[in-house]
């Protein structure tokens, strides 16, 4: 399991947001996002690159801190 910190999310939109930005990516599963935290956790298949993850969370509008 791995946590990232998440920047801009404001409400259950955001979360599905990155939830959905998170889930389409290939290896990650199991994806849950903690709004009052800002974190989101999920499981690696396979070690997914930090800078694909970046991008992805970028284009859903966010950034990880
Ligand atoms: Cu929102």
């Amino acid at each position: 399991m791995r946590t990232i910190k998440i920047r801009g999310m404001s409400c259950n939109h955001c979360v599905m947001a990155v939830t959905r930005a998170l889930s389409e990516i290939e290896g990650i599963s199991n994806v849950k996002v903690d709004l009052k935290n800002n974190e989101a956790t999920f499981d690696e298949e396979k070690p997914v690159n930090m800078t694909l993850i970046r991008k992805h969370i970028e284009k859903a509008g966010y950034e990880v801190a």
